[in-house]
């Protein structure tokens, strides 16, 4: 007989989603992972409640952010690099995170077709993230997402972007290790440059290396990596046929070895909550203080204001703006 779900505890009184057993979920089981990771796409009581019902589980999984241009071939390569993980007997989490299309989305489907070597695998959970009518923004579903594959014993958590805007990049700040995944031919030289995604990369690789531009390719992304004076790996692959595979996840296990320590969950959600709250604080200032903002900056003409005077002060009314809106602290 299933046991009923446990009641969380908690000031609240909220309990956990109905059918969610914790200890089912720490020990890895598919069908309270997939409950768990629904329950935390949504911030309502039940998935504060799975927090708090995880939040003594989390910390061991090593997370790595795939990025790069649609089309560099990043699903084909998570696929290739699950098999190598795999054989290197780890258990992979994949998060595969759609920017732009809706939840029935062609994108979503295909990264499902691709990565569906794995279908038959327990010690591999893949789940595709859409990016609408996320609470709280699609970072910090994403980071919610990875705490619950991390609870579920997921030993790497793999986040698949597409790296062409500001949403992405935040996502890619979520990984302890950032692999930028360029591909000859995608019309510009290297388009990830132009995302302005190249620099948050710790790995460079050049997929589609059957590509017979993709040694010039490597060449380019090698002499960008140098500059900047931050060395980091340029690696070629060819995810298709499961070529310098090997390599990467080498590299990123000498990565991963040599960080001092990752990223921690409070870590991640401290980074989302800083873009946040400057996401919050700037809507407040284009919404609703665009006039004292004004009167602001006449006192300033005039000579009777600095800037950093005015500066706090409109901090102060936003602070004031923001308690008047919500009163409880919500
Ligand atoms: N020739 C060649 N084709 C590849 C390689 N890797 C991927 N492809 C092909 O490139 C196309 C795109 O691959 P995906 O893995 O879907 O690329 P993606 O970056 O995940 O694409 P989005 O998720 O849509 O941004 C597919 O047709 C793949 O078969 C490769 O190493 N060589
Ligand atoms: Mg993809």
């Amino acid at each position: 007989m299933a046991q009923p779900p446990k009641e969380a505890a908690s000031a609240t009184g909220a309990e956990l989603p109905a059918g969610l057993d914790p200890e089912r979920l720490f020990s890895g089981d598919r069908v309270a992972l997939a409950r768990a990771l629904t329950a935390a796409e949504n911030e309502t009581p039940a998935g504060l409640a799975l927090a708090r019902a995880i939040a003594g589980h989390l910390g061991n999984a090593l997370v790595l952010g795939f990025t790069g241009a649609p089309g560099a071939g990043k699903s084909t390569l998570v696929n290739a690099c699950i098999g190598e993980l795999r054989r290197r007997g780890r258990s992979v989490g994949v998060l595969a995170v759609d920017p732009s299309s809706p939840v029935t989305g062609g994108a979503i489907l295909g990264d499902r077709i691709r990565m569906s070597d794995h279908g038959g695998d327990e010690g591999v959970f893949i789940r595709s993230v859409a990016s609408r009518g996320h609470l709280g923004g699609l970072s910090a579903t994403t980071s919610r997402l990875i705490d619950v594959m991390d609870a579920a014993g997921k030993d790497v958590v793999i986040v698949e972007t597409v790296g062409t805007g500001q949403s992405e990049v935040e996502i890619a700040d979520l990984a302890d290790i950032r692999i930028i995944v360029n591909a000859p031919g995608l019309g510009d030289d290297i388009q990830a440059l132009k995302a302005g995604i190249l620099e948050i990369g710790d790995i460079l690789v050049v997929n589609k290396g059957d590509r017979p531009e993709a040694g010039e390719c490597a060449r380019q992304l090698s002499a960008m990596a140098a500059m900047g004076g931050r060395e980091r790996p340029v690696i070629v692959t060819t995810a298709t046929t499961g070529e310098g595979v090997d390599k990467l996840v080498d590299a990123i296990g000498e990565l991963a070895a040599k960080m001092h320590r990752r990223l921690s969950p409070a870590g991640r959600a401290a980074r989302i909550l800083r873009l946040d709250a400057q996401r919050r604080f700037r809507d407040l200032l284009n919404r609703s203080l665009s006039e004292e903002i004004e009167t602001l900056a006449r006192e300033i003409t005039a000579g009777r204001s600095g800037f950093a005077d005015a500066a706090k002060t409109v901090i102060r009314k936003a602070a004031e703006r923001l308690r008047a809106e919500s009163p409880h602290g919500k």
